[in-house]
């Protein structure tokens, strides 16, 4: 866990270069997308990919100061001060860091279980290298895959707990969108009075429900609200914002961009995300079968969810 200045309004006083070098130092890290101002020459709305090098090749330093935007509460930091980060690096086929996740054991129990949520029916977890792992290429794998009469799969919840004020994104790979799979990046809060649940992006193999985003005011299901968005297999970057005014979510941000779904706290009767002290923690898991996935046996497996990395500032 690394705790630091975050770039942004509180960091006001801090002095313009400095801030500019912070978030370059943030961009040319993740070789994101930067967009340049008509003033430097450059048409309004390209995006270039560039390393730092390469944008004070291109504008300077001084000139950067004069065409950027003002910082925004949801800008990259600098590698420095992420409060919780995992890149997913290590050898083919270990373990993730346990010191930041915790692995699943075995599936949530039901209290009133449908037929894919029956025992025999429902997919497990397991902390198995065959079924959560690191690929040697950075990235976090989860497969879901038939060992005798079971479908197993892997699940990790993060160890550490973030309050309001934060910004919540993971680089996932769904190679997964397949009946009977059912994936997930979402954070949690598991009160059992005041929980709650963001599910950043959740995708659904029943074949009957919209995948997408959804913010629960309770963990028992029944005060939500959603916004359908259907990812693909290939790679993105999905992003939660969480403050007072809402928790908003973007796909692939670009700086400057509008959130696709903002859910405010008057949109839900019990919305539990302002309360003091309320946090989250974040998940990434793949399971299978249980009402969200339903069938499996006409699917493809081995199915994977890849995770690039995790982080939040
Ligand atoms: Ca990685």
């Amino acid at each position: 866990m690394l705790v630091g200045a975050r770039v942004g309004p509180e960091t006001a006083g801090i002095d313009v270069g400095s801030l500019i070098q912070a978030t370059l130092a943030g961009t040319a890290r993740k070789s994101e997308g930067f967009a340049l101002r008509s003033q430097n020459g450059l048409p309004n709305g390209v995006v270039y990919e560039m390393n730092r090098r390469r944008a004070m090749q291109i504008a300077g330093l001084g000139a950067l100061a004069a065409t950027m935007s003002v910082p925004v509460a949801n800008a990259q930091p600098s590698d420095t001060d992420y409060r919780f980060e995992d890149d997913f690096d290590g050898p083919a086929g270990s373990a993730p860091d346990f010191s930041k996740w915790e692995p699943a054991y075995e599936r949530e129990s039901m209290e009133d279980p449908t037929f894919w949520e029956l025992p025999g029916n429902v997919g497990q977890y397991r902390d198995s290298r065959e079924n959560l792992f690191l690929d040697g290429n950075s990235n976090l794998v989860l497969r879901a895959a038939k060992d005798g009469d079971t479908y197993y799969s892997g699940k990790l919840f993060g160890k550490y707990r973030g309050g309001i004020n934060t910004t919540w994104e993971a680089r996932v790979k769904f190679d997964c969108l397949t009946p009977g799979c059912w994936p997930a990046w979402y954070l949690a809060n598991n009160d059992p009075a005041h929980g709650g649940e963001v599910d950043i992006i959740e995708w659904y193999g029943n074949g009957s429900w919209a995948p997408g985003t959804t913010v629960h005011a309770n963990l028992n299901g029944g005060e939500h609200v959603s916004h359908t968005i259907a990812p693909d297999s290939a790679w993105h970057r999905w992003r939660a914002q969480w403050t007072d005014a809402g928790i908003s979510f973007w796909l692939d941000h670009t700086e400057g961009a509008s959130p696709y779904f903002t859910v405010t706290p008057d949109s839900l009767p019990n919305y539990q995300f302002n309360n003091p002290g309320f946090t989250l923690f974040p998940i990434l898991g793949l399971a299978v079968a249980g009402s969200g996935g339903g069938d499996p046996s006409g699917g493809s497996y081995p199915a994977e969810m890849l995770v690039d990395w995790v982080r939040v500032w």
